[in-house]
């Protein structure tokens, strides 16, 4: 432990007394020793073996020379140990929000008993912080805002602002001599919805010796964008980015490529489950290799393919490693032939110039061809969207045959006409039956209301799915990702109601969306109803973001099977009309 890491301890260790309510000598003691340590010019590391030079240390005393003595023994400090414990360990990421310190906190904790940001964030929303001694709507507001903002800094990103990140490492490390592969690992490769920090493996003869590896880290850290270098060691180093993003780069030799791979893809809890399988088949697996209990020898280390067969296993595509009953699948040979993004036929939720989007039928048409599609939906909103200018029954109508006549001009692709019609507060649907019945397809979806009761908002999807008109439910949650929660109502009764009545939901690909997410996904197919992958988009150039839905949907276990915009346009066309078996 260094004397950041120690002062750490201490000061969190202060912060947690302080929330508990303890004597301000004590909570004062802990923080003047962390402001000594984090000052101090030498490691108290070197120091510990010698308690005086230690005590010699302004602001250290008897008490917390045990206590620095007990953290290089154990690694740990009892007491920090003991209030984390009492609360939680969430506790300390509120320590983190600005101006919110622990005064404000154990004024929290005492009035609802809650110590998350997530449920901090929740209390504000619902005017209860104001209602606390000393606080008013000002310091509510400045709340949240600084939620919102330790979201950005201190939290996690969006899957495509982490990718965008990745590959700037990828082109700065690109043509360095040395250099042979620069591969994101980590949540980023796993595909999981937020990425908390970028993990970047690094192989070729640069990173075979210590002199070449310290010349390539020299290199590395000259990333446009670095912020601050957070900790460089002989095989690795971990930096800031402008933005607040961490990044993680390991250097490794070729020969590693493979088990490192598997060590830094996780995730945790797949690779302890591995671990321990190829413990009970005497192999030890670290980010090095897999090798022989006995005499160490490595067996495995080239690529994971390799380490998953000598383990007995299937390949387990990255997205699946989440201990989620994958390993058991691989051994028995029963893991899914998950989708691709050559699967999808089609892209069916797009808009165009007519409401918010920026583009005309005939260029989304374009567009979606170029990718390959057969087939596509043109589906504006609705009236009810006031601010994107939604269709009421007569523009519906006319955007139809509009929608009709572009598809007569292009050849090789079918545009299907549709809508997204808003489901009213009450779960009528925005538009006329007779209008509605014209469509190829309807996407019934939640614009507006999100703070309704869960009871009624279950309601009004329930009464949106039963809707003989509708094809699918648009972006089912109405989650927008580390900035707006998902209404709140039941959602295995609106599964249960889809597959009834043979609804489909959406995975909506767009990034700040992926809505459904992976566990409702694999929730849906579990009740069977089927799942239509979209974009959403709003321009051509979004027609991309289909592969964030990909991924999400490979880590659902989805399979062609599950997915309808996988059919030819015919059968797909019957489906959105609730035919299909
Ligand atoms: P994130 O960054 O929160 O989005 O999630 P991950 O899965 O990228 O987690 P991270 O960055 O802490 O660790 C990267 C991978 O390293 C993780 O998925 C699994 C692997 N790993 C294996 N053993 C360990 C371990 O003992 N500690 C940590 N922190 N990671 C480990
Ligand atoms: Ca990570
Ligand atoms: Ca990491
Ligand atoms: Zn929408």
């Amino acid at each position: 432990m260094d004397n950041k890491a120690l002062a750490g301890i201490l000061y969190e260790t202060a912060d947690l007394l302080e929330i508990d309510g303890q004597d301000s000598f004590r909570i004062r003691s802990y923080r003047n020793a962390a402001e000594a340590i984090e000052a101090f010019p030498q490691q108290i590391a070197d120091l510990i073996a010698e308690p005086k030079k230690v005590l010699g240390i302004p602001g250290i005393g008897k008490g917390m020379l045990a206590n620095l003595q007990e953290m290089f023994r154990d690694g740990k400090l009892s007491l920090h140990s003991e209030m984390l414990n009492k609360y939680k360990p969430s506790m300390l990421d509120l320590l983190k929000i600005q101006g919110l310190g622990p005064k404000t906190i154990a004024l929290i904790w005492s009035a609802y008993q809650v110590c998350d940001v997530e449920g901090v964030g929740k209390l504000a929303r619902e005017g209860k912080i104001r209602e606390l001694p000393r606080m008013g709507e000002k310091q509510e507001q400045k709340l949240l805002k600084a939620i919102e903002d330790y979201r950005r800094i201190a939290g996690r990103f969006l899957i495509d602002a982490a990718e965008i990140q990745a590959q700037k490492i990828v082109e700065h490390l690109k043509g360095y001599a040395g250099v042979e592969k620069v591969t994101s690992a980590g949540s980023l490769r796993r595909g999981r919805e937020t990425v908390g920090d970028l993990d970047i493996l690094v192989t070729g003869k640069a990173c075979c010796d210590e002199a070449s590896r310290q010349e390539l880290i020299a290199h590395i850290i000259k990333l446009p964008g670095l912020m601050e270098i957070i900790a460089s060691g002989d095989n690795k180093v971990s930096f800031r980015l402008r933005g607040g993003m961490q990044v993680d780069v390991r250097l490794l030799p070729p020969e590693s490529f493979g088990a490192a791979m598997q060590y830094f893809t996780g995730s945790k809890a797949h690779n302890v489950a591995l671990r321990q399988r190829a413990l009970k088949m005497g192999y030890t697996l670290n980010e090095y290799s897999l090798a022989n209990v006995d005499d160490g020898k490595p067996v495995a280390n080239r690529t994971e393919e390799e380490i998953y067969s000598l383990l007995k296993l299937d390949y387990i595509p990255p997205e699946l490693r989440e201990n989620g009953g994958e390993i058991d699948a691989a051994a028995e040979h029963a893991l899914p032939a998950l989708i691709t993004k050559e699967d999808l036929q089609g892209d069916v939720h797009m808009h165009t110039v007519e409401t918010d989007g920026r583009n005309t039928i005939l260029e989304m048409a374009e567009a979606a061809k170029a990718k390959g599609y057969k087939y596509m939906a043109i589906t504006d909103h609705s009236k009810n969207l006031a601010f994107a200018n939604g269709l009421d029954d007569k523009r519906a109508v006319e955007h139809i045959q509009r929608i009709h006549d572009a598809d007569k001009q292009i050849d090789g692709i079918t545009i299907f006409a549709g809508i997204e019609v808003d489901i009213l507060g009450d779960g009528a649907l925005d538009l006329s039956d007779s209008v509605l019945e014209q469509m190829d397809l309807v996407i019934a979806s939640v614009h507006s209301q999100f703070g309704q009761a869960p009871a009624e908002m279950t309601e009004r999807l329930l009464k949106a799915v039963s809707n003989p008109n509708t094809s699918f439910l648009g972006h089912p949650t109405g989650r927008l990702l580390l900035r707006r929660e998902a209404y709140q109502f039941d959602i295995e009764a609106v599964i249960k109601a889809a597959a009834k009545h043979k609804v489909a939901m959406e995975l909506n690909s767009y990034p700040d969306r992926l809505d459904l997410c992976d566990r409702h996904l694999r929730l849906a197919k579990q009740h069977g109803v089927k799942i239509v992958i979209n974009t959403d988009s709003h321009h051509t150039s979004h027609l991309e973001k289909i592969r964030y839905g990909i991924l999400q949907a490979r880590r659902a276990w989805l399979t062609k099977d599950d997915v309808l915009n996988t059919l030819p346009v015919k059968k797909f066309a019957g489906a959105m009309k609730h035919h299909w078996s």
